[in-house]
Protein backbone atom coordinates (compact mmCIF):
# COMPACT_ATOMS: atom_id res chain seq x y z
CA UNK A 1 0.00 0.00 0.00
CA UNK A 2 1.92 3.18 -1.05
CA UNK A 3 0.22 6.55 -1.36
CA UNK A 4 1.35 8.51 -4.21
CA UNK A 5 3.61 11.14 -3.12
CA UNK A 6 1.36 13.89 -4.39
CA UNK A 7 -1.90 12.62 -1.99
CA UNK A 8 1.06 12.54 0.99
CA UNK A 9 1.61 16.01 0.49
CA UNK A 10 -1.71 17.14 -0.01
CA UNK A 11 -2.95 15.00 3.26
CA UNK A 12 0.08 16.90 5.05
CA UNK A 13 -0.87 20.30 3.46
CA UNK A 14 -1.73 21.41 6.71
CA UNK A 15 1.24 20.74 8.47
CA UNK A 16 3.17 21.92 5.75
CA UNK A 17 1.44 25.37 5.19
CA UNK A 18 1.15 26.71 8.59
CA UNK A 19 4.62 25.18 9.78
CA UNK A 20 7.03 25.10 7.11
CA UNK A 21 5.63 28.01 5.05
CA UNK A 22 5.52 30.00 8.28
CA UNK A 23 9.79 28.37 8.32
CA UNK A 24 10.10 29.70 5.05
CA UNK A 25 9.12 33.04 5.86
CA UNK A 26 11.49 33.38 8.81
CA UNK A 27 14.29 32.22 6.71
CA UNK A 28 13.23 34.90 4.13
CA UNK A 29 13.38 37.18 6.54
CA UNK A 30 16.95 36.46 8.08
CA UNK A 31 18.96 34.83 5.44
CA UNK A 32 21.50 33.21 8.14
CA UNK A 33 21.10 31.12 11.02
CA UNK A 34 21.10 33.72 14.26
CA UNK A 35 19.67 34.03 17.13
CA UNK A 36 16.70 35.53 16.23
CA UNK A 37 15.78 33.08 13.56
CA UNK A 38 16.68 30.62 16.34
CA UNK A 39 14.07 31.28 18.58
CA UNK A 40 11.97 31.83 16.16
CA UNK A 41 12.14 28.34 14.51
CA UNK A 42 11.90 27.15 17.99
CA UNK A 43 8.63 28.40 18.44
CA UNK A 44 7.00 27.06 15.35
CA UNK A 45 8.26 23.70 16.17
CA UNK A 46 6.89 23.51 19.34
CA UNK A 47 3.61 25.36 17.99
CA UNK A 48 3.50 22.21 15.74
CA UNK A 49 3.60 19.59 18.50
CA UNK A 50 7.42 18.46 17.88
CA UNK A 51 7.63 19.21 21.96
CA UNK A 52 9.94 20.93 23.74
CA UNK A 53 13.01 18.39 24.19
CA UNK A 54 12.69 17.55 20.53
CA UNK A 55 12.20 20.66 19.34
CA UNK A 56 15.56 21.82 21.35
CA UNK A 57 17.66 18.72 19.51
CA UNK A 58 16.73 19.69 16.65
CA UNK A 59 17.86 23.59 17.57
CA UNK A 60 20.97 22.25 18.88
CA UNK A 61 21.57 20.52 15.61
CA UNK A 62 21.06 23.54 13.89
CA UNK A 63 23.49 25.71 15.87
CA UNK A 64 26.35 22.99 15.49
CA UNK A 65 26.02 22.85 11.84
CA UNK A 66 25.53 26.60 11.54
CA UNK A 67 29.59 26.69 13.12
CA UNK A 68 30.89 24.74 10.10
CA UNK A 69 28.62 25.08 7.41
CA UNK A 70 27.37 28.34 7.87
CA UNK A 71 24.66 28.23 5.26
CA UNK A 72 23.07 31.35 3.51
CA UNK A 73 19.75 32.04 2.17
CA UNK A 74 16.55 29.97 1.74
CA UNK A 75 18.00 26.59 0.08
CA UNK A 76 20.61 26.10 2.47
CA UNK A 77 18.55 26.71 5.32
CA UNK A 78 15.93 24.57 4.16
CA UNK A 79 18.42 21.61 3.55
CA UNK A 80 20.17 22.00 7.07
CA UNK A 81 16.88 21.90 8.76
CA UNK A 82 15.87 19.13 6.73
CA UNK A 83 18.38 17.29 7.78
CA UNK A 84 18.62 17.77 11.02
CA UNK A 85 14.64 16.54 11.10
CA UNK A 86 15.70 13.20 9.25
CA UNK A 87 18.21 12.42 11.50
CA UNK A 88 15.68 12.28 14.95
CA UNK A 89 14.12 10.04 12.44
CA UNK A 90 17.04 8.02 11.78
CA UNK A 91 17.32 6.42 15.31
CA UNK A 92 13.96 5.25 15.11
CA UNK A 93 13.81 1.21 15.46
CA UNK A 94 11.15 0.68 12.75
CA UNK A 95 11.76 -2.33 10.59
CA UNK A 96 12.33 -1.71 6.18
CA UNK A 97 9.80 -4.94 5.92
CA UNK A 98 6.48 -3.79 4.96
CA UNK A 99 3.50 -3.77 7.58
CA UNK A 100 1.89 -5.98 4.54
CA UNK A 101 3.91 -8.46 4.03
CA UNK A 102 2.36 -11.97 6.52
CA UNK A 103 3.88 -14.74 7.09
CA UNK A 104 1.67 -16.17 9.78
CA UNK A 105 -1.65 -17.68 9.36
CA UNK A 106 -3.60 -16.33 10.44
CA UNK A 107 -2.21 -13.09 11.15
CA UNK A 108 -3.27 -11.42 13.93
CA UNK A 109 -3.68 -7.85 14.59
CA UNK A 110 -5.12 -6.42 17.73
CA UNK A 111 -6.17 -2.69 17.30
CA UNK A 112 -5.97 -0.71 20.44
CA UNK A 113 -6.76 3.22 21.48
CA UNK A 114 -8.84 5.92 23.55
CA UNK A 115 -12.06 6.25 22.56
CA UNK A 116 -12.41 8.07 18.81
CA UNK A 117 -8.96 7.86 17.78
CA UNK A 118 -10.15 6.09 14.73
CA UNK A 119 -9.91 2.60 15.36
CA UNK A 120 -12.43 0.81 13.79
CA UNK A 121 -12.16 2.96 10.73
CA UNK A 122 -8.39 2.06 10.45
CA UNK A 123 -9.58 -1.78 10.66
CA UNK A 124 -12.29 -0.92 8.07
CA UNK A 125 -9.54 0.35 5.93
CA UNK A 126 -6.86 -2.22 6.71
CA UNK A 127 -9.36 -5.25 5.98
CA UNK A 128 -10.35 -3.73 2.66
CA UNK A 129 -6.72 -3.21 1.55
CA UNK A 130 -6.47 -7.59 2.93
CA UNK A 131 -9.07 -8.30 0.78
CA UNK A 132 -7.87 -6.55 -2.01
CA UNK A 133 -4.95 -8.47 -1.87
CA UNK A 134 -6.89 -11.59 -2.09
CA UNK A 135 -6.17 -12.34 1.47
CA UNK A 136 -9.29 -13.64 3.44
CA UNK A 137 -9.95 -11.78 6.40
CA UNK A 138 -11.96 -12.09 10.04
CA UNK A 139 -12.84 -9.19 11.91
CA UNK A 140 -13.40 -9.41 15.84
CA UNK A 141 -15.75 -7.12 17.37
CA UNK A 142 -14.49 -7.07 20.97
CA UNK A 143 -15.68 -3.47 21.68
CA UNK A 144 -18.63 -4.69 23.03
CA UNK A 145 -19.12 -1.54 25.50
CA UNK A 146 -20.98 0.72 22.69
CA UNK A 147 -24.34 -1.01 20.91
CA UNK A 148 -23.33 1.16 17.48
CA UNK A 149 -19.62 -0.32 17.46
CA UNK A 150 -20.40 -3.42 16.05
CA UNK A 151 -23.07 -2.07 13.92
CA UNK A 152 -20.58 0.49 12.69
CA UNK A 153 -18.07 -3.05 12.32
CA UNK A 154 -20.20 -4.53 10.30
CA UNK A 155 -20.51 -2.18 7.87
CA UNK A 156 -16.95 -2.23 7.18
CA UNK A 157 -17.17 -5.61 7.15
CA UNK A 158 -19.84 -5.44 4.34
CA UNK A 159 -17.47 -2.86 2.35
CA UNK A 160 -14.27 -4.97 2.45
CA UNK A 161 -15.88 -8.24 1.81
CA UNK A 162 -14.98 -9.54 5.45
CA UNK A 163 -16.30 -12.61 7.81
CA UNK A 164 -17.28 -10.48 11.21
CA UNK A 165 -17.61 -12.46 14.84
CA UNK A 166 -19.59 -10.58 17.56
CA UNK A 167 -21.65 -11.25 20.10
CA UNK A 168 -24.61 -9.27 21.87
CA UNK A 169 -23.88 -5.39 23.14
CA UNK A 170 -22.59 -5.76 26.56
CA UNK A 171 -21.02 -9.47 26.18
CA UNK A 172 -17.76 -10.68 27.61
CA UNK A 173 -15.40 -8.72 24.90
CA UNK A 174 -12.67 -11.77 25.77
CA UNK A 175 -14.97 -14.27 24.86
CA UNK A 176 -15.38 -12.23 21.28
CA UNK A 177 -12.28 -13.17 20.85
CA UNK A 178 -11.74 -16.25 21.44
CA UNK A 179 -14.79 -16.98 19.49
CA UNK A 180 -13.12 -15.30 16.61
CA UNK A 181 -9.71 -16.89 16.84
CA UNK A 182 -11.28 -20.24 17.10
CA UNK A 183 -13.24 -19.33 13.97
CA UNK A 184 -10.20 -17.94 12.09
CA UNK A 185 -8.52 -21.84 12.49
CA UNK A 186 -11.50 -23.54 11.54
CA UNK A 187 -12.32 -21.10 8.84
CA UNK A 188 -8.23 -21.04 7.41
CA UNK A 189 -9.02 -17.21 7.45
CA UNK A 190 -5.60 -14.95 6.67
CA UNK A 191 -5.92 -12.50 8.40
CA UNK A 192 -7.72 -11.61 11.92
CA UNK A 193 -8.06 -7.90 12.61
CA UNK A 194 -9.59 -7.52 16.87
CA UNK A 195 -11.17 -4.06 17.62
CA UNK A 196 -11.72 -3.32 21.23
CA UNK A 197 -13.22 -0.54 23.49
CA UNK A 198 -11.63 3.09 23.75
CA UNK A 199 -13.67 3.52 26.68
CA UNK A 200 -15.42 1.13 29.25
CA UNK A 201 -18.13 1.40 31.97
CA UNK A 202 -16.21 2.79 34.66
CA UNK A 203 -15.74 0.36 37.09
CA UNK A 204 -13.66 -1.55 34.70
CA UNK A 205 -10.37 -0.94 33.95
CA UNK A 206 -9.42 -0.84 29.88
CA UNK A 207 -6.28 -1.53 30.19
CA UNK A 208 -6.70 -4.82 31.73
CA UNK A 209 -9.73 -5.93 29.83
CA UNK A 210 -7.12 -5.64 26.92
CA UNK A 211 -4.59 -7.42 28.06
CA UNK A 212 -6.91 -10.45 28.52
CA UNK A 213 -7.79 -10.43 25.06
CA UNK A 214 -4.03 -10.21 24.47
CA UNK A 215 -4.04 -13.11 26.74
CA UNK A 216 -7.03 -15.23 25.52
CA UNK A 217 -5.69 -14.50 21.72
CA UNK A 218 -2.31 -16.24 22.61
CA UNK A 219 -3.82 -19.41 24.31
CA UNK A 220 -5.74 -19.90 21.14
CA UNK A 221 -2.94 -19.09 19.14
CA UNK A 222 0.97 -19.27 20.38
CA UNK A 223 2.51 -16.31 18.71
CA UNK A 224 -0.44 -14.33 18.18
CA UNK A 225 -1.07 -11.31 18.15
CA UNK A 226 1.16 -10.63 15.70
CA UNK A 227 0.98 -7.05 15.86
CA UNK A 228 -0.68 -4.40 19.15
CA UNK A 229 -1.20 -1.90 17.11
CA UNK A 230 -2.27 1.27 19.40
CA UNK A 231 -4.39 4.35 17.39
CA UNK A 232 -3.71 7.88 18.05
CA UNK A 233 -5.78 10.86 17.15
CA UNK A 234 -2.61 13.58 15.96
CA UNK A 235 -4.96 16.57 16.74
CA UNK A 236 -4.49 15.32 20.26
CA UNK A 237 -1.00 16.47 20.86
CA UNK A 238 1.21 15.91 23.83
CA UNK A 239 -1.89 13.95 25.09
CA UNK A 240 -1.33 11.03 22.43
CA UNK A 241 2.03 10.70 23.75
CA UNK A 242 1.01 9.88 26.90
CA UNK A 243 -1.07 7.49 25.42
CA UNK A 244 1.62 5.93 23.55
CA UNK A 245 3.76 4.89 27.21
CA UNK A 246 0.55 4.07 28.83
CA UNK A 247 -0.88 1.52 26.78
CA UNK A 248 3.13 0.47 25.39
CA UNK A 249 3.67 -0.21 29.60
CA UNK A 250 0.32 -2.79 29.49
CA UNK A 251 0.23 -4.30 26.19
CA UNK A 252 3.87 -3.94 24.73
CA UNK A 253 2.53 -2.01 21.80
CA UNK A 254 4.46 -3.36 18.43
CA UNK A 255 3.72 0.39 16.39
CA UNK A 256 1.22 3.19 16.07
CA UNK A 257 -1.29 4.17 13.82
CA UNK A 258 -1.23 8.32 13.49
CA UNK A 259 -4.83 9.00 12.18
CA UNK A 260 -6.22 12.31 11.01
CA UNK A 261 -2.93 13.96 9.78
CA UNK A 262 -4.84 15.36 7.40
CA UNK A 263 -7.34 17.69 9.75
CA UNK A 264 -4.01 19.21 11.73
CA UNK A 265 -1.46 21.46 11.49
CA UNK A 266 0.35 19.70 14.05
CA UNK A 267 1.86 17.14 12.43
CA UNK A 268 5.05 17.57 13.59
CA UNK A 269 3.48 14.89 16.68
CA UNK A 270 4.97 12.55 14.40
CA UNK A 271 8.43 13.88 15.01
CA UNK A 272 8.08 14.18 18.54
CA UNK A 273 7.11 10.74 19.45
CA UNK A 274 9.76 9.23 16.61
CA UNK A 275 11.99 10.93 19.17
CA UNK A 276 10.86 9.94 22.39
CA UNK A 277 9.78 6.49 22.02
CA UNK A 278 11.24 2.87 20.55
CA UNK A 279 7.51 2.28 19.48
CA UNK A 280 7.65 2.87 15.37
CA UNK A 281 4.66 4.64 13.62
CA UNK A 282 3.74 1.76 11.25
CA UNK A 283 0.52 3.52 9.81
CA UNK A 284 -0.70 6.75 8.89
CA UNK A 285 -4.51 7.85 8.06
CA UNK A 286 -5.37 10.87 6.08
CA UNK A 287 -8.60 10.76 5.72
CA UNK A 288 -12.19 8.78 6.18
CA UNK A 289 -12.54 7.01 2.87
CA UNK A 290 -11.20 3.48 2.24
CA UNK A 291 -8.05 4.33 0.75
CA UNK A 292 -6.70 7.10 3.19
CA UNK A 293 -4.13 4.43 4.71
CA UNK A 294 -0.30 4.07 4.30
CA UNK A 295 2.64 2.62 5.17
CA UNK A 296 4.56 5.37 7.02
CA UNK A 297 7.94 6.11 5.76
CA UNK A 298 10.50 8.53 7.29
CA UNK A 299 11.79 9.69 4.28
CA UNK A 300 8.37 10.39 2.12
CA UNK A 301 7.50 12.04 5.73
CA UNK A 302 10.69 14.37 6.08
CA UNK A 303 10.19 14.63 1.68
CA UNK A 304 6.39 16.01 1.81
CA UNK A 305 6.94 18.36 4.60
CA UNK A 306 9.68 20.20 2.48
CA UNK A 307 7.47 20.50 -0.39
N1 LIG B 1 -10.03 13.20 8.84
C1 LIG B 1 -9.87 11.96 9.31
N2 LIG B 1 -10.82 11.39 10.06
C2 LIG B 1 -10.63 10.15 10.52
C3 LIG B 1 -9.44 9.41 10.25
N3 LIG B 1 -9.53 8.21 10.86
C4 LIG B 1 -10.75 8.20 11.49
N4 LIG B 1 -11.41 9.36 11.30
C5 LIG B 1 -12.73 9.76 11.84
O1 LIG B 1 -12.69 9.76 13.24
C6 LIG B 1 -13.96 9.43 13.81
C7 LIG B 1 -13.80 8.33 14.85
O2 LIG B 1 -13.40 7.14 14.19
P1 LIG B 1 -13.68 5.68 14.75
O3 LIG B 1 -13.01 4.76 13.81
O4 LIG B 1 -15.11 5.48 15.04
O5 LIG B 1 -12.88 5.74 16.13
P2 LIG B 1 -12.77 4.62 17.25
O6 LIG B 1 -11.40 4.72 17.82
O7 LIG B 1 -13.19 3.31 16.74
O8 LIG B 1 -13.82 5.16 18.34
P3 LIG B 1 -14.51 4.34 19.54
O9 LIG B 1 -15.02 3.07 18.96
O10 LIG B 1 -15.57 5.27 20.03
O11 LIG B 1 -13.47 4.12 20.58
C8 LIG B 1 -14.82 9.05 12.63
O12 LIG B 1 -15.65 10.13 12.29
C9 LIG B 1 -13.83 8.76 11.51
O13 LIG B 1 -14.36 8.98 10.22
C10 LIG B 1 -8.42 10.06 9.45
O14 LIG B 1 -7.33 9.53 9.17
N5 LIG B 1 -8.69 11.33 9.01
MG1 LIG C 1 -14.57 1.92 17.39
Amino acid sequence: MKFSFKRLVNGLSKTKDEVFGKIRLVIGMHQKIDEDFLDEVEEILIKSDVGVSTTQKIIDGLIEANKEEKPQGEEEILALLKREIGKIFSDNGSTPQSFFEISKKPYVIMIVGVNGTGKTTTIGKLAKYFHDQGKNVLLAACDTFRAAAVEQLEIWAQRSQSEIVKSAPGGDSAAVAFDAMQAAVKRGSDVVIIDTAGRLHTKLNLLEELKKIKRVVNKVHPGAPHETLLVIDATTGQNGMRQVKVFDEALELTGLVLTKLDGTAKGGIVVAIADQFDVPVKLVGLGEQMDDLDEFSKKDFVEALFQ
